[in-house]
């Protein structure tokens, strides 16, 4: 049911990697590439990349290329509630960040990267659309770094959740949860960290109390600060043509990547690379 690869068994620092943005985070073509760079900065700081998806029936721990390149093409999405289904009807299967640290949790990865995870959909109070993403952060000792919770959320509503959930959420070097595209502007983070060791203790301390997921929010290096309005514009779009549900996010990110003359497209792309890094680094230290 589930395949590890070899290298990843025999490592101590495993940084897990999500394919739902390889396959729906970016233009058609292009998320492979980015999947790539990202296990090519884990090997540089000295872990072992596991991008996780699920390919003929089986959760794949630990992609080869020729895998990975399989999520080019259609791929289911698939959170928490769609990793069984997926593996039963043998479709090909891109974890979300749900999905990837329902995968951790059984095969005991402490450390995963992505880009933004998922959460409180702005418009909660009329349609309640949470993302799964932080449900199984309250239930699997990982730690996912991230540049904090992807802006067409409501950001506020999402680390309320968090706290309510017992998820730590530790600024990188910032007080402020960063906003995905842009480095300030979120609420206030729960704590900061200084450094990857620093991340890695309290990671441990808090796993040897009886907790669970923890957040790492890493702020981008460079910040868009004028994303607000197209977001705007994106959810309006999204509503009008009657995007719902899984679809919304894709929806957004490649209205955005389309809008912004490609500005969040460079900028997610450094910002997935730079979280796998710091995750790689992290989990160095905890090993
Ligand atoms: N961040 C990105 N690109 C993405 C996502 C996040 O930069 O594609 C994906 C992640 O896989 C995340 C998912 O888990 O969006 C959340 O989707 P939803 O809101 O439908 O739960
Ligand atoms: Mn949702």
């Amino acid at each position: 049911m589930i395949r590890v690869a070899e290298e990843v068994r025999g490592s101590r620092a495993v940084v897990a990697l999500e394919t739902t943005l390889v396959a729906h985070g970016f233009p058609p073509g292009e998320g492979v590439g980015v999947g790539l760079e990202s296990e090519r900065r884990v090997r540089a700081a000295g872990a072992v990349p596991a991008t996780i998806g699920i390919l003929d029936g089986e959760i794949i721990v630990g992609l080869t290329e020729p895998e990975l390149a399989r999520f080019a093409a259609d791929a289911r999405k698939v959170g928490p509630r769609d990793l069984a289904t997926c593996l039963v009807q043998g479709a090909v299967g891109a974890t979300t960040v749900g999905g990837t640290l329902a995968v951790c949790r059984v095969v005991g990865i402490r450390l995963m990267g992505t880009g933004g995870i998922g959460g409180v959909h702005r418009g909660w109070q009329e349609h309640p659309d949470v993302s799964a993403d932080l449900g199984e952060l309250a239930r699997c000792q990982t730690l996912v770094v991230s540049a904090g919770a992807k802006s067409l959320l409501d950001v506020p509503a999402t680390i309320e959740v968090l706290e309510a959930l017992g998820v730590p959420v530790l600024g990188y070097r910032t007080d402020e949860l960063p906003l995905f595209y842009s480095t300030h502007g979120g609420p206030p983070t729960s704590a900061r960290v200084e450094s990857p060791d620093e991340a890695a203790r309290v990671a441990q301390a808090h796993w040897e109390l009886g907790g669970n997921g923890l957040l790492v929010a890493r702020a981008p290096d460079e910040s868009l600060d004028d994303i607000e309005p197209l977001i705007e514009d994106a959810l309006r779009a999204a509503g009008d043509e009657g995007v719902r549900g899984q679809d919304v996010t894709p929806f957004v990110l490649s209205f955005l990547h389309e809008r912004s003359g490609g500005r969040t497209l460079r900028a997610n792309k450094e910002l997935v690379a730079a979280n796998a890094q710091l995750a790689a680094e992290i989990a160095v230290a905890l090993s």
